[in-house]
């Protein structure tokens, strides 16, 4: 067609899709029937309460959708620098109540569907959890997304569309069992699936060294080769049309493999071959700290590292001659070392085919990098065996000797031959088996590392990259993590969410969590006080709902309700926690009937996954369960104690049981929990800490005072001293009448729990829970004291929510985009 059609076309479009869509209820009423009808293809006088939900949240699609892509044309009219966060593992979560709540219809919905005889929440509930990823790392990245959206950043998400999620946690007879978590079988309507944005990856092979126009060149003639197909899925910020975009990529046969294979005949095999390249985005790996060194990992980080660098280097070519610019318009980053093949990929894509020279590339590769790390110990980091590396990706490899090499010299040009310190910081570790350090891949390439607290890069500085940052200390940096008050105040929290804006006479707070310092003034304030004890009342009913629901146990909403609920390990001491509960029932038990009156009634909950290869971790669930089983049925006991355990922990489940908690525990071995970020959700929502002087509890101390939560145990130092002391040193008698009774069996299942025993047992205690203990138990009773003035205790509240401002994740990104990243905020008309 000739440019007169085109602007005629063009014309036509726009008067028949003239301005944006309309949110009136009868609108959004039609648009829920129109998707039930033709999306769903239900009759519209017959459909359920999930084919309701499926309308409802097409609709609601649509709308981000309109927004989204205004947000893609604007920014490519604009042109500025974006930023492209890679990360293996991203915990969405539902996604419905916080779309609504980001585009500001939620009210009009729920008007809707009230006339059509719905509730809002009851369909909110139909909705299944995009579980793409393990725990903090993951939930951080999703809060961090809404963050970006919400604040206008030019950002994108890369990450990959397993098509397991992480596992479902099933319990029997106290056991975990773990069960696939196919997320997709009912349809997801928040992704958009782009078959015509697919880009092909490649494996194993050769490289060929080549001379063209006088030049060497280097090709690599793959093996193997899969395509990588595009999902969209929009993130719309709060209160702002910007709405940016999270691409997944799912892993497709490619068509131009096997040819060979059709064409001699062996057609049954080939496509048995085809579906093998589906398996690399087939399931998350459930671990979320030690590295295995699996060849499938390896594929995925690397299948998903060369898609997004394949539509991140299209879109830059689309509006650029030559590679000058890209690290003013480009900047790339590493959520943890897991996407580090970037580099050695940037690398190879300028060189091999870009035919850049090594120095112009290595002068853009060194400026567009960063790097998050969230790990504190040294068996935290990856390593890749050099021999599996080098057939999966051989002309990476090659690279990276190359970059050791450069690095070494260096090195050696600043400390001579100090072999000690070139092998500890040397990219590549010798020994039996040959590794490629990931990490020290990304330290000598990334112009930024950051720690996630303040403590943790006191760590890494000290202790992990000690060499590191004595070579380059201006590269080193700490974000403090931040949790999004969109999704874990007014999604989760509505009755809390209004009453804040009420008394601050704004709601002006869910864009800027600093003017909830305004709560302070009012703290001893007798009606807000009153209102605000009303809001918990509330909570703790639903959640006592639901955990009838769940377990069929009755809980009275009148007792503490006091929480643990993340991942299992040993350094975040759930089995400390199930000590101190042990302790509780014995003393409950041995008391004198008048004495049972001054007990402060406590619901104990704990939740949370274990890696399904970590025994001690699934020991302690079994622990809590046979501990749970003892007291829950001891008459003696009544409602004094209860012990639960919430099954099958994920991002909706903490959505209901953070605001009905009063207490929650966040007792790791100081110097073990990086920042840990479960805690700024709970005080957030005026739930008080009981916690340890680890990650990032350091600040939240800073900014609520000692005196408004229960601090204890052994602070980094005495970690370390205890440690070079032996262990052990201070083990009180109550501690060890605790462990007795598991270990002689007073749980049952003494054979099985003797391992779990021995863990803490004087010299192998390593965690330290012996030492600890009895400043734990010192904690619980102050904190009984202080449930017992109702008056204190919302007042502690009131404050633990007031001082909460820093930890949300706006201040961490906006932190990243000044100084790390070197963007800026790109806002799309409305
Ligand atoms: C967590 N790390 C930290 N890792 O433990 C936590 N690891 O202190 C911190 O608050 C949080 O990151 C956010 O910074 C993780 O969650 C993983 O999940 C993980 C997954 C795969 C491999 C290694």
């Amino acid at each position: 067609p000739g440019a007169g059609d085109r602007s005629a076309k063009a014309e036509r479009m726009f008067q028949l899709m003239d301005g944006f869509m309309t949110n009136d209820p009868m609108s959004l009423q039609k648009d829920i029937l129109d998707h039930v009808e033709y999306t769903v293809a239900r009759s519209r006088f017959n459909f359920d309460d999930f084919e309701a939900y499926q309308g409802l949240s097409h609709s609601v699609r649509d709308r981000l959708i309109e927004r989204w892509h205004d947000t893609h044309q604007y920014l490519k009219r604009k042109d500025p620098k974006r930023l492209y966060f890679l990360s293996l593992e991203f915990l969405m979560g539902r996604s419905l109540s916080n779309s609504v709540i980001n585009l500001g219809v939620r009210d009009q919905y729920a008007d809707a569907l009230n006339q059509l005889g719905f509730e809002f929440e009851v369909l909110a509930e139909q909705e299944g959890d995009a579980a793409l990823g393990n725990g903090g790392l993951a939930r951080l990245s999703a809060c961090q997304m809404d963050s970006l959206a919400t604040m206008d950043f030019p950002a994108w998400g890369y990450g990959l569309r397993y098509q397991y999620g992480l596992f479902r946690q099933v319990i029997l007879d106290g056991f975990q069992h773990e069960q696939p978590d196919y997320w997709l079988n009912f349809g997801n309507p928040w992704e958009i699936e782009r078959v015509h944005v697919s880009y092909p990856v490649k494996f194993y092979g050769a490289v060929e060294e080549k001379v063209l126009e006088g030049k060497k060149c280097h090709v690599w003639v793959p093996g193997e080769t899969v395509e990588a197909v595009a999902y969209d899925n929009p993130i719309p910020g709060y209160g702002t049309r910007n709405t940016i975009n999270l691409r997944l990529w799912a892993a497709k046969p490619s068509d131009q493999q096997d040819m060979e294979a059709f064409n001699t005949g062996d057609y049954i095999n080939a496509v048995i071959n085809r579906q093998r390249a589906e398996t690399i985005s087939s399931l998350l790996y459930p671990d979320d700290r030690s590295y295995q060194g699996k060849e499938l990992r390896l594929k995925q980080q690397y299948f998903f590292v060369s898609a997004s660098l394949q539509d991140i280097i299209r879109r830059f070519k689309d509006s650029h001659s030559n590679f000058d610019d890209f690290p003013e318009k480009v900047a790339l980053q590493l959520n943890d070392t897991h996407p580090s093949l970037a580099i050695p990929e940037v690398m190879r894509v300028l060189i091999d085919e870009e035919y850049l020279d090594w120095e112009k590339a290595w002068g853009i590769v060194s400026k567009i990098f960063s790097l998050t790390i969230h790990a504190v110990n040294p068996e935290g980091l990856e390593k890749v065996p050099v021999d599996l590396l080098g057939s999966l990706l051989p002309r990476h490899l090659q690279i990276i000797y190359q970059i050791n090499f450069l690095f070494m010299e260096e090195l050696k040009k600043h400390y001579g031959l100090d072999y000690n310190r070139l092998s500890r910081m040397s990219i590549v570790e010798e020994g039996a088996v040959k590794n490629i350090r990931m990490a020290n891949l990304s330290l000598v390439c990334c112009h930024t590392v950051d720690g996630v607290s303040r403590l943790h890069l006191a760590t890494l500085k000290t202790r992990v990259f000690k060499d590191f940052h004595e070579f380059w200390p201006q590269k080193f940096q700490y974000k403090t993590n931040g949790v999004t008050q969109r999704r874990w105040i007014v999604v989760s929290n509505p009755p809390l969410s209004g009453l804040i804006s009420r008394w601050l006479g704004t709601d002006a707070w869910i864009r800027d969590m600093d003017l909830l310092l305004g709560l302070r003034d009012h703290a001893e304030d007798a009606s807000l006080q009153e209102e605000w004890m009303m809001v918990r009342k509330v909570n703790k009913i639903r959640l006592s709902e639901f955990i009838e629901a769940m377990i069929g146990m009755k809980v009275s909403p009148d007792a503490m309700f006091d929480v643990q609920i993340k991942r299992i390990h040993e350094y975040k001491r759930q089995l400390l926690n199930i000590l101190g509960i042990i302790h509780r029932y014995d003393c409950i038990k041995n008391m004198k009937e008048s004495d049972k009156e001054k007990v402060v009634p406590r619901v104990c909950i704990i939740g949370g996954k274990a890696a399904p290869g970590y025994e001690i971790a699934k020991k302690i669930i079994k622990l809590c369960h046979a501990v749970g089983e003892k007291i829950n049925n001891d008459s003696d006991i009544g409602d004094l104690l209860k012990l639960v355990f919430i099954p099958d922990y994920n991002v909706s489940v903490a959505e209901l049981v953070i605001p009905g908690s009063d207490l929650s525990q966040h007792i790791s071995t100081a110097g073990h929990e990086a920042s840990g970020t479960g805690s700024m959700k709970f005080l957030m929502n005026g739930c008080l800490l009981l916690a340890t002087a680890d990650g990032s509890t350091v600040e939240i101390i800073e900014e609520i005072g000692n005196e408004n939560m229960f601090i204890f145990g052994a602070n980094v130092q005495e970690v370390t001293n205890l440690r070079q002391n032996g262990l052990g040193v201070k083990k009180s008698l109550q501690f060890a009448r605790v462990v007795r009774m598991v270990r002689e069996g007073y749980f049952g299942f003494k054979d099985y729990f003797k391992s779990l025993c021995d863990t803490v047992e004087d010299s192998s205690d390593f965690y330290l829970l012996g030492n600890d203990f009895e400043s734990y138990l010192e904690a619980q009773a102050e904190a009984d004291k202080a449930f017992v003035d109702q008056k204190k205790w919302t007042k502690m509240s009131i404050l633990s929510t007031a001082g909460s401002g820093r930890f949300s994740s706006d201040r961490t990104i906006r932190d990243y985009a000044q100084n790390t990243w070197g963007i800026e905020p790109c806002k799309c008309p409305s």
